[in-house]
């Protein structure tokens, strides 16, 4: 059984601020700049085990990693007209340098395709140093104009993985974005957190792209957010660049690219999806503490239970895993479970006289709170396969209430009634063309989707022109 989730449910706004500056993972709205904020220690720590998993995604396919400088200049932001359009109203500018007004105004990267289009049109020259694929891990700055929420809507994203490859043609590209979809997939699975993916209609793909693939989740509010998005860039900046490289075939031609990131939304997402009343609750793979070991003072015995807390740490520490002994003596036992179980440590580990004189300890998941008593000498073996029960359980238990969240309705009356009630995402037979796609956004008074990245079978007509459906789309709230 999980700890309730109504606090989560009911005021999610107000328990994700509480969390993020009660657990100290981030700093936000106290920083004197709107849309930044401070990583915690405790946050950092997250961020760089969430970091970790992707880094080592990237590698492991041949994705190289470099590092852009931050400031981009006009003339090269606007070489790539869809992109500067749909970036125009977002871009910071640099435009005094000390007491000199700028010759050249310098944008903070919002993204970095026309910058690195750009010095790849100076080092790629031919085929065979294609395909590259390069990433990078970088704040990138975005003037939002809607309300900003911590690490959710930030201006500056201070975490941002963007990758970005290039490819000789079309189809290597295609390929490219098959990869990519399937790192971001195996990068969530390992997290736990759901999501659809979902080929976002025309009228909503990335700036500059011919199509973009999105993951999407869905919030403990029902709202829905876009958690990491891939992009196939076809010609678009190499064009803008005049980047021609020469083909296997001997003619000249422009590479094709793609594009994909992932935000400090995987860590938003970390927090709102797993946690509960108590406060977050960490998946052991991006836990900085797996296992916290709480003494419980004796007054017969105290300095032995203290020196046997002492060896089970020691056990478990030489084993690998990532303990803590928490022997502050200002505490009492009762508020260290309060202040590790908002912290999201996904075992504690309870020691006193009791345990001492029977060689046992009791052991406590932060999941459901469940307890156990171990043998001293079965302590790895249980604290091992515990941790991997809790990943397992809360990746189920996540992806369980996302898809009670997805229902396929026929109408548009049932979508909005859907929606209205219970949020989520609906799924809606369609006929395939942006003018029916349209009208269902604008008389959901919700946000298009996509239709889904993987087939799915679908059968009825078109909510709108009734014709026969080829697709469904996805409807939903977000944010
Ligand atoms: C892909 C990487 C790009 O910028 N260029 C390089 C491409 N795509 S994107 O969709 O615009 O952004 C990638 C992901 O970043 C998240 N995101 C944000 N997160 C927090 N605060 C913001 N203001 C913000 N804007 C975008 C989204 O998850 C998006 O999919
Ligand atoms: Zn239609």
């Amino acid at each position: 059984m999980r700890v309730t989730r109504s606090k989560i449910t009911t005021n999610f706004s107000e328990w994700y601020d509480w969390v993020l500056s009660e657990a100290e993972i981030v700093d936000y709205g106290r920083y004197p700049v709107k849309g930044m904020g401070v990583w915690m220690p405790y946050g950092f720590k997250i961020r760089e085990k969430v970091l970790n998993i992707l880094r080592t995604l990237l590698n492991n396919s041949g994705h190289e990693e470099i590092l852009f400088p931050l400031l981009v200049p006009e003339d090269l932001i606007r070489k790539e007209s869809k992109h500067i359009e749909g970036f125009q109203g977002e871009v910071f500018w640099v435009t005094k340098g000390g007491n000199d007004e700028l010759d050249v105004k310098l944008a903070l990267r919002p993204t970095s395709e026309v910058a690195i289009t750009y010095m790849e049109s100076l080092w790629i020259k031919g085929y065979t140093q294609l395909p590259r694929k390069f990433y990078q891990v970088v704040s990138v700055f975005r003037y939002e104009t809607k309300a900003t929420r911590p690490l959710l809507r930030v201006r500056e994203i201070s975490t941002f993985k963007e990758a970005h490859t290039i490819h000789e043609t079309f189809e290597d590209a295609d390929r490219q974005v098959k990869e990519a979809v399937s790192i971001y997939q195996q990068f969530f699975d390992s997290i736990g957190i759901p999501y659809l993916i979902s080929i976002r209609p025309e009228w909503d793909k990335f700036a500059g792209a011919i199509y973009t693939v999105a993951f999407d989740t869905v919030f403990p509010d029902g709202k829905v957010v876009q958690i990491g998005t891939v992009h196939h860039l076809g010609q678009n900046f190499t064009k803008a660049f005049d980047m021609k490289v020469q083909r296997a075939n001997g003619t000249l031609d422009y590479p094709h690219q793609t594009s994909y990131g992932i935000s400090d939304r995987a860590i938003a997402s970390i927090i709102a999806i797993h946690g509960d009343d108590h406060g977050a609750v960490l998946p052991p793979a991006v836990a900085p503490i797996s296992v916290i070991v709480v003494p419980i003072p004796s007054k017969e015995d105290n300095e032995k239970v203290l020196e046997y807390a002492r060896k089970v740490l020691e056990q478990l520490s030489s084993s690998g895993i990532a303990a803590r002994l928490d022997a502050a003596e200002k505490m009492t036992p009762g508020e260290k479970y309060y202040y590790w179980e908002l912290r999201g440590v996904p075992i504690r580990i309870e020691i006193g006289r009791r345990e001492l004189l029977k060689n046992t300890i009791v052991m406590k998941r932060r999941d459901t709170l469940e307890a156990t008593e171990v043998k001293l000498p079965d302590l790895i073996d249980a604290v091992k396969s515990l941790l991997n029960q809790i990943d397992k359980d809360l990746k189920e238990a996540s992806w369980s209430r996302m898809k009670s969240m997805v229902r396929i309705v026929h109408t548009m009356g049932e979508v909005k009634t859907e929606l209205e009630s219970k949020m989520g995402i609906v799924e809606v037979p369609w006929c395939g063309n942006d003018a029916c796609g349209l009208k269902m956004e604008e008389e959901s008074g919700a946000r298009v989707l996509g239709r889904p990245y993987h087939d799915q079978e679908v059968t009825g007509r078109c909510a709108v022109c009734g014709s026969t459906a080829k697709t469904i789309l996805r409807i939903a709230k977000t944010y």
